[in-house]
């Protein structure tokens, strides 16, 4: 179970703000308490900050901001003696375009840097050299007058690409990732694992065709990105990336997969199957707008069937998208009920799972204008893009002190009073809190062995029933969920008994599940059930 913190908005202990690595320290006792296994940090590097930390101008220093490489040790070891284990954010396949080997490589075609990055003529016409397109935007290829040539930026302008064709860009990498290693970091999450390496012949992508399932919303190029991601020479740089962490004890790496529909799911197979790859891998794969069992289903299935001796992370919020208790809305009369049935959903997973900060409170999205975003895409492209502020504003510990106990001074992304009602403080002392059922959701996870290793079934139920039994020797769990805002019975085909959390009646063979009810039961043999 990974808990991810966004250092910007966790907590603020200098007043400027922005969080840092001080105040992550003083909350780790917090996070310690949910009884996650690790925390996984959002960028923490040098950066200009363009796009808040994924573009980074020095590998091996904490950007000040956050803090010093001191506060860095000190968080470690203050996490280390709570049984927590930390991996932070290693943004591998861009830069910055202000890091030094940028600068180097853009001032002539005959630096010692010149192919670190992707460079590419123009067209006859001067325009770009294909149709790749920015995922925040426009063309992925800016013009650059010193070289008279192109650089390729999959993402922001100022986050140019690396060429992992060049061997001596890997090399460097990878002696970046050792010093944090060295440092004893437990490992990394690896940002856009699926985007190192492009097509070298430079084709342009055919055209999108817009099946399958996910994040359905490439908005800013509909094309089938085959030839700029997700290329087989990837393999062989996750093979020494593994090499690499191998050399450490206990250390893991899970990689972001941006890839769309079903094929997400494959490709976090591919690079997690055996024992040479990723640890795990996660998409965006249940980020996006499906909250239906047949959804989970075809993920969690399609994973197994792909890979199964791979390893999945899932998880239903993060930075880069809307809350999921907004998301999924439509499946609930009330948020609370929702997020406390999400986690219960998540707990019943096969793999690892993944929490973002304040999805513990039920958080909601922050509502916000214009005047008030900070996101490159929200900027660029609102109001059809609304961007990733309303999930990244602060974390909320006490309703009433100033900005809810985040910061003593203006906050770079402001507190509302809908998300500060939800502070740490108000659901501590409330009993059935959204906090409370997080606890007591993971608590039941860990002690069950089946949760936590068993194998999947899944019950062929109607919608809007989840139904999933895990198997781990002679222990089984079975799952059952209401996907609806409205109250349902079934009638089981044998007796069985609640054993975990749950929010729904049981009587012998009769199952009440009020809307967003859950329950965890056990008996003996397959069960079966009627919906009514
Ligand atoms: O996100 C990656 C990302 O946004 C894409 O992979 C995209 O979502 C996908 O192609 C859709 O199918 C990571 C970080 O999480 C994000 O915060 C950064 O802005 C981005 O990389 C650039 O570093």
């Amino acid at each position: 179970m990974i808990y991810q913190i966004y250092p910007r908005s966790f907590q603020d202990d200098s007043g400027d703000g922005v969080g840092d690595l001080t105040g992550i320290t003083r909350r780790l006792p917090y996070v310690a308490g949910l009884g996650v296994d690790a925390i996984w940090l959002s960028p923490i590097f040098v950066s200009p900050m363009d796009d808040m930390g994924y573009d980074v101008s020095n590998y091996t220093d904490i950007d000040p901001l956050f803090g010093t490489l001191e506060d860095f040790d000190t968080l470690i070891e203050t996490a280390h003696g709570l049984g927590l284990k930390v991996i932070v954010d290693q943004v591998l396949s861009h830069t910055s375009d202000k890091h030094p080997w940028f600068e180097e490589s853009r001032a002539s075609r005959d630096n010692p840097k010149a192919d670190w990055y992707v460079w590419a003529e123009p067209n006859p016409d001067g325009s770009p050299p294909n149709n790749w397109a920015s995922v925040f935007g426009g063309s992925a290829w800016e013009f650059e007058p010193r070289r008279r040539q192109y650089y390729l930026h999959n993402f922001l302008i100022s986050q140019p690409d690396l060429n992992f064709h060049t061997k001596a860009v890997q090399d460097a990498l990878l002696e970046t990732m050792r010093f944090w290693l060295d440092r004893g970091l437990d490992g990394f999450r690896l940002d856009t694992v699926n985007y190192y390496f492009h097509d070298p012949k430079l084709r342009s992508n055919p055209p999108a065709d817009h099946g399958g399932f996910g994040m359905a919303t490439d908005v800013y190029g509909m094309q089938q990105h085959i030839y700029d991601k997700t290329r087989p020479e990837n393999i062989a740089f996750l093979e020494r990336l593994r090499k690499l962490t191998d050399q450490y004890e206990d250390v893991m790496m899970v990689g972001e997969v941006g890839e769309d529909g079903e094929r997400s799911i494959a490709v976090m197979g591919e690079y997690t199957s055996g024992t040479d790859r990723l640890h795990m891998c996660y998409s965006f794969a249940m980020l996006g707008p499906y909250y239906s069992a047949d959804h989970f289903r075809r993920c969690i299935e399609g994973f197994q069937k792909g890979a199964p001796d791979g390893q999945p992370k899932w998880s239903f919020s993060n930075h880069d998208v809307p809350r999921h208790v907004d998301r999924w809305a439509t499946h609930a009369q009330d948020s609370d009920a929702l997020a406390r049935q999400a986690i219960a959903v998540l707990a019943s997973f096969e793999g690892a799972i993944g929490i973002y900060q304040g999805e513990e409170l039920g958080q909601t999205e922050t509502e916000l204008v214009y005047e008030e975003l900070t996101d490159p895409p929200a900027l660029r492209f609102w109001p059809q893009v609304k961007g990733r502020d309303g999930c990244r504003t602060p974390m909320v510990w006490e309703a009433d002190a100033p900005n809810a106990g985040f910061s003593s001074g203006e906050p770079w992304l402001p507190v509302k009073a809908p998300q500060a009602a939800r502070a740490v403080d108000v659901q501590e002392a409330r009993n059935h809190s959204v906090l409370h059922t997080y606890r007591e959701v993971l608590a039941f996870r860990k002690a069950t062995p089946a949760l936590r290793q068993g194998s999947t079934t899944f019950l062929d139920l109607p919608e809007p029933v989840l139904g999933i039994r895990r198997t781990s020797g002679d222990d089984n769990v079975t799952c059952l969920f209401n996907l609806s805002a409205n109250t349902l019975h079934l009638d089981l085909d044998r007796a069985a008994g609640a054993i975990g959390p749950r929010h729904a009646a049981l009587r012998d063979r009769s199952l009440s599940l009020p809307p967003n009810g859950y329950c965890y039961l056990s008996h003996e043999g397959a069960l079966g059930a009627t919906v009514s």
